[in-house]
């Protein structure tokens, strides 16, 4: 078998709320799918989780287009006939950077010779369970209203989510995240800041300890290691870094180091679900939970994750939320929480294709690209 052509589909889908961070407000998903297709008919899919803009890394979404077909597409010409994907991830590595734009090339290769050999994504990787538990991210309201923030946490609550994951920011912290403990004393609370404190801030950082938090993810800028280590010693609440985590290295050293105590997994921001798993099992032999993260993907780069989630290191649960969480049509059979659950595509490869129509209506833009 060998991998013939990628096509790269570009979609515009409106969230069905803005969705604000410490560096930005997303109002439409500028989604990127990457079709890999082989010689006998197999198409796997794999997404680009860039944003528009480089808010969250340096990668957005031209310029991983611009990556992918200009150096990544001849870099795989020489494994495009390799069943081993391993040697897949090796071919990208004459790239720098960009994971983004790796993670969606080799995941759509990675499917189609799952799909070949009828396995899922799961059982690849080593999935433990049939179902993971799901969390859900909630933005700074464009507002800035308490009031909305504990209405659409209310609304999470009611369908079941089993935690609650707060974006915070300098003077969006201490009262949003006292509203939220009052109303609801006992469910796991975490925070996000996208790299919006300095080091200065670890006593206000500690001053949240108070609300008891299941961790703070990525409060300084993912260059500062040192002050990571100094933030873990000010604060009781644990520090997650997400951001900052790059490889199995940087990995490795931030739990060494004691830059952190837990890691938020994502595909995208490591380059490949094999590097992916390979953090779950060093953060597992250095005894640090890992949960997933999310880009806002569609129900493709979800039930990829979902797999990822069913790992036995994922302990804590994921920023893998349901469909209606970001679109009111997603582009594949919707994701639908069960009881504060997703369960794990069984099918083969990433276990989910897009629905032709949906793919065809919200398709922007569309290349091929012959290997
Ligand atoms: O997929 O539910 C999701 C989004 C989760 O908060 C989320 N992601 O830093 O962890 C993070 C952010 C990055 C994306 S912000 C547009
Ligand atoms: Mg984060």
């Amino acid at each position: 078998m060998r991998i013939e052509r990628f096509r790269i589909h570009r979609l515009n889908i409106p969230l069905v709320r803005p969705f604000r961070t410490s560096f930005g407000t997303e109002r439409v998903r500028d989604v990127i799918l990457v079709e890999a297709t082989s010689d006998n008919g197999i198409s796997g899919w794999g997404e680009c989780v860039t944003m528009s803009w480089p808010g969250y890394s340096y990668e957005y979404g031209d310029n991983a287009i611009d990556v992918m077909t200009h150096h990544l597409l001849p870099a795989l010409r020489e494994v495009s006939d390799s069943d081993d994907p391993f040697a897949v991830r090796a071919a990208m590595e004459v790239v720098a950077g960009h994971p983004m734009a790796k993670n969606a090339m080799s995941t759509a290769m990675l499917d189609v010779w799952l799909r070949e050999r009828g396995e899922s994504l799961g059982e690849y990787l080593g999935a433990a369970r049939t179902h993971v538990d799901c969390g859900v991210s909630v933005g700074i309201p464009v507002t800035e209203s308490i009031g909305e923030l504990l209405a659409e946490v209310g609304g999470y609550v009611d369908e079941g989510y089993r935690r609650i994951k707060l974006k915070i920011q300098p003077g969006w912290d201490i009262e949003p995240i006292r509203a939220v403990r009052q109303a609801w004393p006992t469910i796991p609370l975490q925070t996000d800041a996208n790299q919006a404190y300095e080091r200065s801030d670890a006593s206000h950082l500690a001053s949240l300890d108070q609300f008891d938090l299941l961790l703070h993810e990525q409060p300084l800028e993912q260059d500062d290691w040192y002050g990571h280590v100094l933030m873990s010693q000010a604060c009781q609440t644990p520090i997650c870094l997400d951001e900052s985590i790059h490889s199995v290295m940087s990995a490795d050293s931030a739990l060494q180091f004691g830059a952190c105590s837990i890691i938020n997994i994502k595909p995208g921001r490591v380059g490949s679900y094999l590097t992916a798993k390979e953090i779950h099992d060093v953060s597992r032999d250095r005894g640090a939970p890992v949960w997933a993260g999310g880009m806002l993907e569609t129900g493709i780069g979800r039930a990829a994750n979902v797999a990822l989630a069913a790992l036995p290191g994922f302990t804590l649960p994921g920023d893998t939320s349901g469909s209606n969480r970001y679109y009111e049509v997603d582009v594949t059979e919707p994701f639908v929480l069960q009881d504060g659950q997703l369960p794990v595509p069984t099918g083969p490869g990433i276990g989910v294709d897009p629905i032709p129509e949906v793919l065809r209506d919200m398709t922007v833009w569309s290349t091929d690209l012959s290997i």
